[in-house]
């Protein structure tokens, strides 16, 4: 990864613009486009969230009569650009006291990127997964999953396309990082869409099962240890290979509930406050693979607590059903 920094950063980020352009043209325009206007007729309907502390706003809209969801998102410093931001950079006086002066900088074109997630067509469920809402601890029993959990997920059928391109090959091929292609045991092990990659501090990858029938901790059984510790050790292995991070500073964990119905596995670097890194939402793998080598139906038999936000559907069904 230190590599691959340094060749982008050499490369892309002390050429023009226009011959960066040009550049991406060439490779196909596959992941890393030329530019695109798309948010030039984007219509806001309604900002869904904002953090003035982490720098993002979630916001509700409308691209070409769909409905969408874009989140920006201002991302962190990084030591090696700062020479060419100090060199390349106007400073406007803004006040000056004593010691003390504060400027606003303008900074070189590419020092301006904004991190942009674009969400379209989203669905209702989209916009109401970046509402700021109350959250309500449940505890469901292995009961309460087969009658009110399951069903739910069984009736909305959540999609996972974007999962089988990713397995496929049909989409983030070039960002994968490791694969074990063994249809049993193995695995996609790649960057989560949250990290931007430009540096280590908030490191997040993921996991991604090859075997299709899991749709999250509920479904595992001793039987599937071998694909659980063979994740937890290449897993491992080659984010130590790749970005020099030693295996015991990740913190390696499955999420219950998960927000898609597809075995996956986080791997988050430990100083970093992952969003769903703690302990109502998220299970150590280690832990995980301990529980179901003392008891096969762990997690089918144990009561499992967890969030639900005001606004989810499944927090309804528990309600009509009693059990909150
Ligand atoms: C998602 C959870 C899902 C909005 C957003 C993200 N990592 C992903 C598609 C491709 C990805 C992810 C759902 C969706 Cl912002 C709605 O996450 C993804 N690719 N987390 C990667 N690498």
């Amino acid at each position: 990864m230190a590599d691959k920094r340094e060749a982008d950063g050499a490369e892309a980020e002390s050429l023009p613009v226009r011959v960066k352009i040009a550049k991406t043209e060439e490779d196909g325009g596959r992941e890393e486009d030329g530019p695109e206007h798309i948010l030039s007729e984007f219509q806001t309907v309604r900002v869904l969230r904002d953090s003035a502390r982490e720098k993002n706003i979630f916001i509700h809209g409308k691209l070409a009569d769909e409905e969408a969801v874009v989140i920006l998102e201002k991302t962190p410093f990084t030591e090696d650009s700062l020479p060419d931001l100090f060199s390349g950079s106007v400073l406007r006086l803004e006040m000056k006291n004593d010691i003390y002066s504060t400027y606003r900088l303008q900074a070189p074109l590419l020092f301006n990127e904004i991190k942009t997630t674009v969400v379209c067509p989203a669905t209702e469920k989209h916009v109401k997964k970046y509402q700021r809402q109350e959250s309500y601890l449940v505890e469901e029993t292995g009961e309460d999953y087969q009658s009110i959990t399951l069903p739910y997920l069984q009736q909305h059928n959540f999609s996972v396309q974007w999962v089988h391109n990713i397995l496929e090959k049909k989409a983030e091929a070039e960002r994968i990082v490791y694969e074990d292609p063994d249809p049993k045991v193995g695995f996609v092990l790649l960057p989560d869409f949250k990290w931007d990659q430009k540096q280590l501090d908030d490191l997040y990858l993921i996991a991604i099962a090859h075997c299709r029938d899991i749709k999250s901790l509920r479904d595992l059984e001793s039987e599937h240890l071998p694909l659980l510790k063979n994740i937890l050790q290449k897993g491992k292995e080659a984010i130590t290979e790749r970005y020099c991070i030693p295996g015991n500073q990740l913190r390696v964990y499955l999420h219950y509930q998960p927000s898609y119905y597809h075995l996956h596995v986080h791997f988050t670097k430990l100083g970093y406050e992952a969003p769903g890194c703690s302990v109502e939402r998220a299970h150590l793998l280690s832990d995980v693979i301990q529980n179901l080598q003392s008891d096969s139906q762990y997690y089918r038999t144990r009561a499992l607590c967890f969030p639900l936000r005001a606004e989810d559907g499944l927090l309804q069904r528990f309600k009509d059903s009693g059990r909150l």
